[in-house]
């Protein structure tokens, strides 16, 4: 195959909206690499392409929406859980994947994350983590480590940070992993099961913002940085969630931390109103325990 024709087409074209390309992202951003992971693991599950939607809310992360071709939702900052929580008990046979921000899902949405993973809600939540609000100038977030430097924070962050999957653990969310941007396949394969997992799952992915927390920190280009998460991590699947803090360029435990079984909303609700309303009640959605 001569270079110009294998330049041609991009292989993940056919799963974005080119006519919006080039992207805003910053030279050296994670946020692009962790969109191909999930374009992956939809080419390798062979989703149906009708079957799925994708939900941001606000941020810089939250245009992934606006990049993927399928349905696709940019909604408000902080709404994008509820939004997608509407969506998927609308549209039942849907897969409905939440991709946003640290800030926009566990800042301003972090009451909308709660409850939805409380209720064991059928949705994806892909929550890119770069450690501050990068669209607004990098102010300090919910998740940036103590001593790091943000726009707020400028003598370093003094607040405690939530750590993610402790968090969802104790929400009840029922799929959680965390992986670095750099962890490729490993966040293609998480992506790939938590599709197919029935319940609320949560997946963080370490990445970088060059532009933003890197420079103000001093941390280097984004490859440097990329490369310092993933040489940073440690693996330990089904690691005890209150164990898993991320300390100021400190060590990064990722893995795959939660998975299992829970009636998600429609079949607590399906269940529950059966017993009460016996025939009266009509079988919503995916049926409990029904496989494809
Ligand atoms: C109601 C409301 N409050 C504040 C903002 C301003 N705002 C836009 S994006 C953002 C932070 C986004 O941070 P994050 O979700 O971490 O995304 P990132 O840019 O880091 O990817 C804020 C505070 C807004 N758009 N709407
Ligand atoms: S400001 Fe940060 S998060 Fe936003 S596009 Fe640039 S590098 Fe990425
Ligand atoms: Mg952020």
């Amino acid at each position: 195959m001569k270079k110009e024709d294998r330049l041609e087409k991009n292989p993940i074209e056919e799963y974005l909206r080119m006519d919006r390309i080039p992207h805003i992202w910053c030279p050296g951003c994670g946020i692009g690499t962790v969109v191909t992971s999930f374009i992956e693991a939809l080419k390798k599950n062979k989703e149906d392409l009708d079957k799925v939607a994708v939900v941001s809310g606000i941020g810089c992360t939250g245009r992934v929406a606006g990049y993927v071709k399928m349905d696709s939702f940019h909604t408000t900052h902080g709404r994008a859980v509820p939004f997608a929580t509407g969506l998927k008990l609308a549209n039942p046979d849907m897969k409905v994947v939440v991709f946003s921000g640290d800030g926009d899902i566990f800042g301003i949405g972090g009451n909308h994350f709660i409850h939805a993973a409380r209720r064991n809600m059928d949705i994806l939540i892909i929550c890119v983590n770069n450690f501050n609000y990068a669209m607004t100038g990098g102010q300090v977030a919910a998740t940036t480590p103590m001593t790091a430097n943000a726009s707020t924070a400028p003598y370093g962050n003094y607040e405690y940070s939530f750590s993610l999957p402790y968090l969802a653990d104790a929400c009840g969310a029922t799929y959680v992993a965390r992986w670095t941007a750099l962890h490729m396949r490993r966040v293609t394969k998480s992506i790939q099961e938590a599709l197919n997992h029935r319940g609320l799952s949560l997946i963080e992915v370490i990445t970088p913002c060059v532009t933003l927390y890197a420079r103000r920190n001093r941390l280097g280009d984004g490859l440097n940085l990329l490369k310092y998460y993933y040489d940073q991590s440690v693996i330990e699947h089904g690691a005890d969630t209150r164990t898993l803090d991320i300390a100021y360029q400190g060590k990064l435990v990722c893995g795959k931390f939660i998975d299992k079984e829970k009636p998600t909303f429609l079949d607590a609700m399906n269940t529950h109103l059966s017993n009460v309303l016996g025939d009266d009640y009509e079988l919503y959605g995916r049926i409990n325990n029904e496989n494809d």
